[in-house]
């Protein structure tokens, strides 16, 4: 049977049958505190699974987070509606919608949450006040909204009425609704962390993104702390992987509980460690309800350099807020701005999140990550304020989001460029192929780049490559070193990169150098004659020419000299030690000459053999010994081939 699995979570004013009704489902009571009890409220998030059957035979089983409405708990509130597929709005019938119908209403609008299904509790109560009149206020508050069309179902637990109904409900809106995401990048926000005896650290939440494996190495975020998971489990099941939409519990046995930095507490992240870091700035697109009556202190403008708390998966953080452009954000107004964080959260792109002021009294806003790693000092440059202009205006656009990646930051390796997003690894790969030739260009298949900064950097290193031709015609080209340096050292696989680029172009690799492909390094008249000179020494006593410095001793010989060893004219025996390649070439033979005649040699002996002297003949051997024609062993020498 196909099961598919999916995250629901209540939603709606405190008493107004939220707890009753996930009871009345599923038999289970979330409210278990002995302080829940004795105020008969809900304080803590609780858990809950149903199991529906499709209409087509399929299996939906559904994770239900049962929040508490009170509005002294909105933050539990919000850690419970991080990553949620649909919500149960509820709304009693005796009292209609309320403070936080609205409130929670206006979090879930934040966090993106699109598919509402609304039950109509203590429809018992229908006498006192009509469910007719309620649905009617309840139809006019959605109207506009994404949850417009929404069921509404009357309830009650007490008469039953209703339940098989919303049951069924639930179980079309599933069946229409595609599975939870699992885009590879798997994070599980932690909303309870505890120690069993015997079993060590387990932590819950709702796994999102991707799949965690018993065995697997994880990393808990924002501290980076490795551990492996023991074992999974999803409502008391074993299991060998969890997938995204699961309430999911971890026993992480190598971790303890707590604030201290080698710990781990609610409100971390346990994800994976290929999907880099938290980071303590994140650039945003912020929004502030339509909803917000003027006359609500919510409704306040939210003004620039405003302290706030910033929610975001289960936990929350001190921020303050920048804006970009405005001084102040209104109702239904949107605003791009930075949230400088008091400590670190691991945010992708994408990611949505709720403000709220700092008394924990009134949610003021909510919005999207556009750029996890924003940067303080470069929040007003022209490439940041262009990337944010183009996010702002598509956020959910993978090219969108990669194409103002490359402008920004020029190149990057493929497959870390959006690392940190909301798009799975084929979703950026097939966008950089979309974008092949449209802005973007990948080379080798390793560097993604954008086509103008890429032409820019090439241009760069023609020129210089060029200006190295005419100032040293005789050179055989720039040496690479040389090159990279002038380039500002650009990372191995951007320099690689560029290099076999420059060599489909017109250009070559000359052993350590390169050079435009019709280069032939010639040696200008006034470099002539000192290169005659350096023939002249070497020819006269050829198996025993001077040393290197008595050869070379000003600035045109060195030129000359250079030209001469490129063009394999001279070898380079040792440091101070160089030869004709004529001579070179005899010396070779002659000493696998002596040595095939005697087996093996001595370094004096094959000296005597060549009527030279010790500085020639040592480096010379090694050279021969490195080139793989002869081996020492010992002080004898011996063909390398003979062994
Ligand atoms: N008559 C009637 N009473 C109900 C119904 N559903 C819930 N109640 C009562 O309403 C009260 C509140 O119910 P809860 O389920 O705790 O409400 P809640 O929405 O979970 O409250 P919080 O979690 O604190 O926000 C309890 O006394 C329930 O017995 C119903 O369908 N009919
Ligand atoms: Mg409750």
């Amino acid at each position: 049977m196909l099961e598919t699995h999916f995250i629901l979570a209540t939603a709606g004013h405190v008493d107004h049958g939220k707890s009753a009704l996930v009871k009345a489902l599923t038999g289970t009571d979330t409210d278990r505190l002995p302080e829940e009890k004795a105020r008969k409220i809900t304080i803590e998030l609780g858990f809950a699974q149903l199991i529906l059957p499709g209409p087509k035979g399929q299996e939906f089983h559904v994770g239900i987070v049962d929040v508490p409405g009170h509005e002294d708990f909105v933050r539990n509130m919000i850690a419970g509606v991080g990553s949620v597929d649909l919500a149960l709005l509820v709304v009693a019938a005796d009292d209609g919608w309320m403070p936080q119908t609205e409130e929670h209403m206006q979090i879930l609008t934040y966090l993106g949450v699109k598919r509402f299904v609304i039950a109509l509790t203590k429809s018992d109560f229908g006498k006192i006040n009509p469910p007719r009149r309620i649905t009617a206020q309840i139809r006019d508050q959605l109207r506009g909204t994404a949850s417009a069309e929404s069921l509404i179902i009357p309830t009650s637990v007490r008469s039953g009425e209703g339940i098989e109904h919303l049951k069924r409900a639930l179980a079309l809106e599933f069946a229409t609704m595609p599975p939870p995401r699992d885009f590879g990048k798997p994070r599980l926000f932690i909303d309870r962390a505890f120690t069993l005896g015997g079993i060590g650290t387990v932590v819950t939440g709702t796994l999102t993104g991707g799949e965690l494996r018993r065995g697997q190495s994880v990393v808990t975020q924002p501290q980076n702390l490795s551990a492996r998971i023991r074992s999974i489990q999803s409502h008391g099941h074993d299991l060998d992987f969890a997938g995204p939409g699961r309430r999911t519990a971890l026993n992480l046995p190598d971790v303890s509980i707590g604030t201290r930095s080698n710990a781990i507490k609610r409100g971390d992240v346990i994800s994976v460690a290929d999907l880099g870091g938290s980071s303590t700035t994140l650039n945003v697109l912020l929004e502030k309800s339509p909803r917000l009556k003027r006359k609500d202190s919510a409704a306040r403008p939210l003004k620039n350099e405003t302290s706030v708390y910033v929610h975001h998966g289960t936990t929350r953080v001190s921020a303050r807020i920048v804006f970009l452009g405005e001084s102040a954000l209104g109702c239904g107004e949107r605003a791009i701005g930075q949230l400088r964080l008091r400590s670190p959260l691991f945010a992708f792109l994408g990611d949505r999140f709720v403000i709220r002021d700092p008394s924990e009294q009134y949610t003021i806003a909510g919005g999207i990550v556009l750029d996890p790693d924003g940067d303080r000092e470069n929040f007003r440059s022209s490439a940041q304020v262009q990337l944010l202009a183009a996010r702002a205006a598509a956020p959910d656009d993978v090219d969108v989001c990669l194409q103002s990646e490359l402008a920004r930051c020029g190149f990057a390796q493929s497959t870390k460029v959006l690392l940190r997003s909301n798009f799975s690894a084929d979703e950026i790969a097939a966008a950089l192929s979309r974008l092949q030739g449209r802005g973007v260009r990948v080379l080798r298949g390793e560097i993604a780049a954008d086509a103008e900064k890429w032409r820019d950097l090439r241009r760069r290193a023609s020129a210089l490559i060029d200006q190295r031709h005419e100032k040293h015609p005789e050179q055989r080209g720039l040496e690479l070193a040389d090159l990279r340096a002038a380039l500002r050292d650009q990372p191995d696989n951007v320099f690689e990169a560029l290099i076999s680029d420059l060599c489909e172009n017109g250009f070559a690799r000359v052993g350590p150098a390169i050079a435009r492909a019709s280069h032939r390094a010639t040696l200008p008249p006034q470099i002539q004659p000192a290169a005659e000179k350096i023939r002249t020494l070497l020819a006269a006593k050829p198996f025993d020419p001077p040393a290197r410095k008595e050869i070379v001793q000003d600035r045109q010989q060195q030129q000359a000299l250079r030209f001469l060893i490129e063009q394999g004219e001279v070898i380079e025996v040792g440091r101070d030690t160089i030869v004709s390649h004529e001579s070179f070439a005899r010396m070779r033979e002659a000493v696998i000459a002596f040595i095939s005649k005697n087996e093996s040699a001595t370094v004096s002996q094959l000296r005597q053999e060549l009527e030279t002297s010790r500085r020639v003949i040592v480096p010379l051997l090694e050279q021969l010994d490195r080139g793989g024609v002869t081996r020492r062993i010992g002080d004898q020498r011996t063909l390398a081939g003979q062994l």
